[in-house]
């Protein structure tokens, strides 16, 4: 037995916000590369008519055009009428499956994951790098690189002793931001930054702000906290106080179970060779079985993805008799789906999938797990 002081240290935190820089336009991008170096504006159409309707966000080039989210497409196509810009319409269930990727390749690396959003997540990461923001650096820069190798995706990302000071690190840089704020360096960091940074500092509170003489963090920092109170409430005075000193406690926090689990990856060459997909979905197979471990589940569903060379998606699968996590049963099935999609002519897969589905909970393992020191 260590002694209980020894185990009660516990490293200063370093929490990591990842955000994909411009998501559903570089979705767009990534299955498309022609598109990279021209405007590219992702539309939500209402359907009255080509026109109406608001963009949903824009690449990099466009914002050089003043196209941003929430402008209505009109003005969009006005600001971009003499480029050569693409529009197009939402595709949400693409963008679900790339940040479903995204989320399990980040995921790897955090002692703690939060997912905050369709292309951003917590990381708490301060037990794997004991603290030191260094490594933690060094972390961030191999999770640019593996979502860059494997998706194609750039993303920015802060880093912070809260989860406060990460998200707004994480939008100090970017597209393809990295932005490390050390505790010492947290007041300074912020200070100079417009209070709008701040979450709940929206347009009318910005207003009131600055008819106080409030335009800085750092002003708001060095303001009377008792007159915020009798401003803006109890709860939300003593946040603005806090906030603008970046305090800020909230843990990240896991959520809920997600609802399956799914690897891709893309093969070296576009195929139809069952082994040569075999060997490639034996590794993902593997993958999933860890994941399923980690999170003490057994799937009742395994079924396969393939995106062919023209980027379609085909799925299949299958519903077991008895739910499992053994990997020689998965991939038994993953061997199943794949000899029969094959049978289709003509098909050539570039990328290959797995995905188990259909969770129950592996019995007994909750009360196992409350005797494993984590
Ligand atoms: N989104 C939307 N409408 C908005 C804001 C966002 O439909 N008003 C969608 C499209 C975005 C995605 O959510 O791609 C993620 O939003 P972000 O705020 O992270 O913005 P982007 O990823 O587009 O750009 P950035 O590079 O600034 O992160
Ligand atoms: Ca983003
Ligand atoms: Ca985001």
């Amino acid at each position: 037995m260590k002694p209980v002081s020894e185990k009660q240290v516990s490293p200063r935190r370093v929490i990591l916000l990842v955000d994909v820089d411009y998501f559903f336009a570089q979705c767009e991008e990534a299955r498309n590369p022609s598109l990279r170096n021209k405007p590219v504006v992702v539309c939500v159409y209402s359907g009255r008519n080509g026109e109406s309707g608001v963009v949903s966000t824009a690449n990099y080039e466009a914002r050089k055009h003043g196209v941003k989210s929430g402008i209505s497409i009109s003005l969009a196509k006005k600001r971009l009428m003499n480029v050569d810009a693409v529009f197009l319409p939402v595709d949400h269930e693409y963008y679900n499956r790339v940040s479903d990727e995204v989320m399990s390749i980040l995921k790897k690396h955090a002692d703690i994951f939060e997912q905050a959003g369709v292309d951003e997540a917590y990381l708490d990461v301060s037990k794997r790098v004991k603290g030191d923001f260094d490594r933690a650096v060094e972390l961030a820069k191999k999770m640019k690189e593996e979502v860059k190798r494997s998706m194609g995706l750039t993303c920015s990302i802060g880093i912070g002793p809260n989860k406060l000071v990460a998200k707004i690190a994480a939008d100090f840089q970017k597209p393809d931001g990295l932005t490390v704020v050390k505790p010492e360096e947290v007041q300074g960091f912020l200070s100079p930054l417009p209070v709008n940074r701040l979450i709940g500092v929206g347009v009318k509170t910005q207003g009131l702000m600055e008819s106080l003489g409030i335009k800085t963090i750092g002003d708001l920092a060095s303001y009377d906290v008792r007159k915020l109170i009798e401003l803006f409430g109890e709860k939300l005075g003593v946040y603005f106080h806090n906030a603008s000193r970046g305090i800020d406690n909230q843990p990240v926090k896991e959520r809920g179970e997600a609802s399956s689990i799914s690897r891709i990856s893309t093969l070296r060459e576009d195929t139809r060779n069952l082994e040569a997909i075999l060997k490639k979905t034996s590794e993902l197979c593997d993958e999933i079985h860890a994941e399923l471990l980690r999170r003490g589940l057994r799937a009742k569903q395994v079924g396969i993805i393939v995106i062919t060379k023209d980027m379609a998606v085909h799925n299949r699968s299958k519903t077991l008799e008895q739910p499992t996590s053994d990997p020689e049963a998965i991939k038994k099935n993953v061997r199943g789906l794949f000899e029969k999609f094959l049978r289709e002519p003509g098909l050539e897969a570039r990328r290959v999938g797995v995905r188990v589905s259909g969770f129950v909970k592996e019995e007994g393992q909750k009360q196992l797990r409350a005797f494993i020191p984590s």
